[in-house]
């Protein structure tokens, strides 16, 4: 086997449910996330804002990188919509279960090549990741976003590992998205626009998750009863056919609070509730917030 193959297998034998590789080189979409940020998308996310120049190349961000070695993780697709938390965030904290698996496949190629660096970036780190899954043939770009596998859906969670060694780019995938438009047709807000760039004002999993303060009142009816995140544009790819038998197990669901119980925890009980949980950094106040939402939209009958 090839030290690329070698590599892969590794990944998917730590539970990943693929893995490809890209040369590491300077960012080829930073016009598009430029204009996302010149159109005020960023919105409340002020770490969006910042490090420009690390996100255009992660050799920037990683120096001696000459490598990206994208990760995917597989999260239950079978998420019952209206059920509140988002099917991703019903696992243990993906930051650190990823994070701790890319520690353990940058010791194992450690101890096959020398290497000086391994920068492991999930979610947090200035990456376009989404960039950089495609570039490393773990899929393409889906209409509403979402990085898709022809195998594996769009039930995907990134997670990149920066290498100071020389490996050959995996192949991209075409897009195969055909005249499908499901995804968009199923967001209760219209939050994807016509030029294909989402504005998270009017998305849920920003208004829910992100955004600090009140929710504007004219969209809190298109809320339904989301308390954490949303499923609508991703749970209805019909791709996602595929894949559910690789979710990885830490991913797996786990029951979850009702609406009536988050809109009452202390923050001593909502600590305890979430403490290996994504949920966990949106914090008492905004919960109880999505939680009182979702009461008002279920009494008033809306979906
Ligand atoms: C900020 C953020 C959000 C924001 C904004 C999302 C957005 N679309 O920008 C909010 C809070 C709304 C959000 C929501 C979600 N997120 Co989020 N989010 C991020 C974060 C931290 C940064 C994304 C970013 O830079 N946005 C700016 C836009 C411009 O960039 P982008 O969407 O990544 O798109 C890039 C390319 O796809 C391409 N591109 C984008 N649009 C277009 C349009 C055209 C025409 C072209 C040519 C190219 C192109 O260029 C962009 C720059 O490289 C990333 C982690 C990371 N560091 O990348 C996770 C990430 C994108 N999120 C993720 C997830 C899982 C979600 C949710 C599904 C969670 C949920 N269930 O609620 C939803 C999905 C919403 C959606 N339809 O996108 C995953 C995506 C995995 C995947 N399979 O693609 C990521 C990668 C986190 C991770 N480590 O797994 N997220
Ligand atoms: S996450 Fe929900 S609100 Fe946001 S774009 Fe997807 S369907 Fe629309
Ligand atoms: S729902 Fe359809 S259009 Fe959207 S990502 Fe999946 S295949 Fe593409």
């Amino acid at each position: 086997v090839t030290i690329e193959e070698d590599i892969i297998g590794k990944a998917q034998e730590l539970g990943f449910a693929a893995a490809g590789i890209a040369v590491a080189a300077p960012s080829e979409t930073m016009r598009v996330y430029r204009k996302w940020i010149a159109e005020g998308y960023a919105a409340d996310m002020d770490y969006l804002k910042c490090h420009t120049a690390l996100r255009s190349d992660p050799r920037k961000l990683a120096p001696g990188a000459k490598s990206v070695i994208a990760t995917a993780a597989r999260y239950p697709a079978s998420g019952e919509p209206g059920a509140g938390f988002s099917t991703y965030a019903r696992g243990q904290d993906y930051h650190v279960v990823l994070r701790q698996k890319l520690r353990q496949l940058a010791d194992y190629i450690k101890g096959r090549a020398k290497i000086s660096t391994a920068r492991i970036c999930v979610d947090s780190a200035p990456i376009l990741e989404r960039e950089w899954a495609v570039r490393a043939g773990i899929g393409w770009r889906g209409k509403q976003g979402q990085i898709v596998n022809p195998k594996l859906g769009c039930c995907l969670l990134l997670g990149e590992l920066l290498v100071g060694i020389e490996l050959r780019s995996s192949a991209r995938l075409p897009n195969r998205c055909g005249t499908c438009r499901r995804c968009l047709d199923a967001c209760p807000t219209g939050a994807v626009k016509e030029d294909g760039l989402l504005d998270p004002r009017e998305c849920i999993s920003y208004l829910t998750i992100e955004h600090k303060g009140s929710i504007p009142a004219d969209i809190r009816p298109r809320l339904g009863e989301a308390l954490f995140g949303c499923d609508m544009c991703t749970t209805v790819c019909p791709w996602n056919r595929f894949g559910n038998d690789l979710v990885m197990p830490e991913l797996s669901e786990r029951p979850m609070p009702g609406a009536a119980e988050c809109i009452n925890l202390t923050e001593q009980e909502f600590g305890k509730r979430f403490k290996d949980s994504v949920v966990l950094r949106t914090g008492p106040l905004r919960l109880s917030r999505n939680a009182a939402i979702a009461l008002g939209n279920r009494k008033a009958g809306r979906p």
